[in-house]
């Protein structure tokens, strides 16, 4: 093959203009391989040819086809470098940050406040000397009616009232969802020795008509005290104490008689209605009785006492069992408990 030098321009033009329009790697790769290849490239063909050329042109032949070498290999660099600065400059625009455009707001969250609650009425305890402690959602039916003295028979027990776990134990069942935090009273009594002073937070649950003060799931603290000499006005000032601490002085409280079979003798200590003052006798939350009852309490039974292994003529002790919620609903004056577990924000953010 002979190639004169103007046939090098010729062959230059028609090599740029066929990388200009080159727009992707891909094609830019392809043109490299028809010019620049080395096994079969237009341009080290030429090269192979400049020993075929006569001697008298040899010499501005293998020049000419070096430079033109050159300068396509420069034009490729070239070429590849501007794709490279355009891809990044696509990228900066896509991903540009526009500085002026308003921060997105990142809500923070709180405390429910039904756990706001307790976490002030275990505060107040402890200030008297309660540890706190915990016990199984899940509980065996010895420890939730058995050792608390509620009998086969009780109505607490029904199906109506407990929720049963479906395993069966000597083709029984044994296993609930707590109905109350009382179970614990016989827990830390069977692991610990007096002074006990305790207080035992968490969820309860029972087959419940659900109305303003009813839940069916609903959590309780229970407060046990266990030592020589304890008695029921310790039970009253503890309560008392409590009271004054989360409502202030000026809410009245009332004790009234109760039964309940771990108890001897038992109350209920109510709160005077925040929503009717006494005045309603429509009232939806105290059922025009005047009083939101929040908890039971009374002197432990001596048989309890003694079934955990203490001497009953020598320790007394009392308990008590409080609603969390009936607390939550005094303090802010919200007239029906079913809103706490509704999960709607506009009620829940405002505490
Ligand atoms: C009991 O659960 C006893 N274990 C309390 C007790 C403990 C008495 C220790 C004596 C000694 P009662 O079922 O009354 O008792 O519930 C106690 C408190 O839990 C009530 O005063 C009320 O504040 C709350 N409570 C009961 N049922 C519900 C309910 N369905 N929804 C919301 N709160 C409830």
């Amino acid at each position: 093959m002979t190639t004169s030098a103007p046939s090098f321009r010729a062959l230059k033009d028609e090599a740029l203009q066929a990388l200009h329009s080159a727009n992707d790697d891909a094609a830019i790769e392809a043109w490299r391989i028809e010019w620049l290849g080395r096994q079969d490239g237009r341009i080290t063909a030429i090269l192979r040819s400049v020993r075929e050329q006569p001697q008298e042109v040899r010499a501005t032949f293998g020049a000419g086809a070096n430079e033109l070498k050159a300068a396509l290999e420069t034009a490729l660099e070239g070429k590849r470098e501007a794709l490279r600065r355009a891809a990044l400059q696509s990228l900066a625009t896509a991903e540009a940050l526009d500085v002026t455009l308003p921060g997105r707001k990142r809500p923070l969250g709180r405390l429910h406040p039904v756990t706001q609650t307790m976490r002030d009425c275990l505060a107040a305890f402890a200030e008297m000397g309660f540890r706190t402690v915990e016990g199984p959602e899940v509980e065996w039916a010895y420890y939730n009616f058995d050792a608390a003295r509620i009998p086969e028979d009780h109505p607490a027990r029904d199906m109506w009232d407990t929720i049963w776990v479906d395993t069966f134990i000597d083709g029984q069942r044994k296993m609930l969802l707590r109905t109350h935090t009382t179970p614990n009273q016989v827990r830390v009594m069977e692991r610990s020795e007096p002074p006990i002073r305790v207080v035992v937070p968490g969820k309860c649950y029972r087959q419940e008509a659900t109305d303003a003060t009813h839940e069916w799931m609903l959590t309780q603290i229970e407060g046990l005290a266990v030592d020589e000499g304890v008695r029921m006005s310790d039970l009253k000032g503890t309560l008392y104490g409590f009271a004054r601490r989360l409502f202030g002085n000026d809410r009245r409280i009332i004790f009234h008689h109760s039964y309940f079979p771990f108890v001897e003798p038992g109350v209920e200590m109510a709160i005077d209605c925040f929503i009717c003052r006494g005045a309603g006798a429509e009232c939806r939350t105290c059922h025009g009785t005047g009083w939101i009852e929040i908890l039971g309490a009374g002197m432990v039974h001596p048989e309890i006492i003694e079934n955990a292994g203490y001497d009953s003529s020598r320790y007394t002790g009392f308990a008590f069992g409080m609603g969390v919620e009936r607390v939550a609903l005094l303090r802010w004056g919200i007239e029906d408990i079913r809103h706490f577990y509704q999960n709607d924000l506009r009620f829940l953010s405002q505490f």
